[in-house]
């Protein structure tokens, strides 16, 4: 079984990327498959170096843009990458099981449980009234996936690509439900817990925290939208900033 971390970034996310990876070492020290980091563009030298010296088993990849120039998103937000980019890993033939992170996140806990899943696809819900035009039909979040083999094809790329280009999707998360909802089970929440309405109670228990929304935690000016901060709180905003921060500034 050939298991591989797999995330998709530009120069901006880059600085997410080496927060999460700091906590994965710190969380999970005994862990480490390989990590593909795949850009449209060449990352900095100066931060593959840096992020090759915290976890060792890391590979940069370049991806052709050119199939995903097509793919129409809704101006609601400035992704600053082409969220169709995502897209690509279904073309991978080269491992059995792809776990695909976002730069966004941190892992703070334990992850074996999700190392272990083997299926075609292993992500965690949303909540009722979360994910654009999924909020009234449910789903799951993207930011966490697990793929397997089966989910991985010439014809699901394809359709991927068909059904992003058809009309404006408000992100890539809404094409991959579509095409995908058949393969999907559900992970445990403790997976991939977002960070827009936090309690103490579900940060305890988190074992990956997802730093949603527009603002992230490395942006100097703000950090969290207006929402966020209505819905989580000051006080838990603050509390979330620090601990990024905390794994940010860690030394390995
Ligand atoms: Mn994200």
């Amino acid at each position: 079984m050939n298991i591989v971390f797999y995330s998709l970034i530009n120069a901006d996310y880059a600085v997410g990327l080496l927060a999460l990876l700091k906590s994965l070492r710190i969380s999970n020290p005994d862990i480490m498959i390989p990590y593909v980091v795949q850009s449209a563009t060449p990352l900095p030298a100066q931060m593959c170096a840096e992020m090759r010296e915290i976890y060792r088993n890391i590979e940069f990849r370049l991806i052709n843009p050119s199939p995903y120039e097509h793919c129409k998103f809704s101006k609601h937000r400035d992704w600053q990458m082409n969220p169709a980019y995502r897209y690509e890993i279904f073309r991978d033939i080269e491992f059995d099981q792809i776990i695909y992170l976002d730069a966004d996140l941190l892992i703070v806990q334990d992850i074996s449980e999700l190392i272990s899943f083997r299926g075609a696809l292993g992500a965690c819900p949303l909540p009722l009234g979360e994910g654009m035009e999924l909020r009234n039909i449910g789903g799951f979040n993207c930011g966490v996936l697990s793929i397997g083999r089966e989910a991985r094809s010439p014809e699901i790329w394809k359709r991927l690509i068909e059904v992003a280009t058809a009309r404006s999707w408000s992100g890539n998360q809404t094409v991959l439900n579509i095409v995908l909802r058949g393969f999907y089970r559900a992970l445990p929440t403790r997976y991939n817990v977002s960070s827009t309405k936090m309690t103490p109670e579900k940060l305890q228990t988190a074992a990956i925290i997802h730093y949603v929304g527009k603002y992230k935690p490395w942006h100097s000016e703000q950090q969290f939208g207006e929402y966020q901060l209505k819905m989580a709180g000051k006080d838990m905003c603050d509390q979330l900033s620090e601990l990024w921060l905390t794994y940010a500034n860690a030394e390995i």
